[in-house]
């Protein structure tokens, strides 16, 4: 695989992150969007980072599309991944004040 895009991106970053946390192996292409558009072209006529190029060469973009891709395609960590949503979404909620925390405050 082939992600395109520098790290300066935080939507690049996304993906690296879940690319090195699924063990997956890709090469990396720190293009530009302003200095290398012609560059990222071929794989995305849009001209945006993150690209990532499967090894069949289709090119997936928006860095959303490309977590649920990696996520259905790695079951075994998506479970790790689903439970820290699950645990993000409720401190989320104990947070906003909607659910009270029966355990705060002994
Ligand atoms: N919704 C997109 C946002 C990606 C995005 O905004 N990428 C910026 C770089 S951080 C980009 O490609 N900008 C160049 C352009 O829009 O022409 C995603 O999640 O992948």
């Amino acid at each position: 695989m082939i992600l395109i895009g520098q790290y300066d991106s935080p939507f690049t970053r996304r993906v690296a992150i879940a690319l090195k946390l699924y063990g997956l192996a890709f090469e990396h292409r720190p293009w530009s969007t302003f200095g290398d558009a012609d560059k990222i072209a071929p794989y995305n006529p849009l001209r945006r980072v993150p690209t990532l190029v499967l090894d069949d060469g289709e090119a997936l973009i928006e860095s959303t599309a490309i977590l649920d891709y990696l996520s259905n395609t790695n079951s075994r960590i998506s479970k790790a991944f689903d439970f820290c949503v699950a645990a993000e979404n409720i401190l989320a909620l104990l947070n906003s004040g909607l659910v009270v925390d029966s355990c705060a405050g002994g």
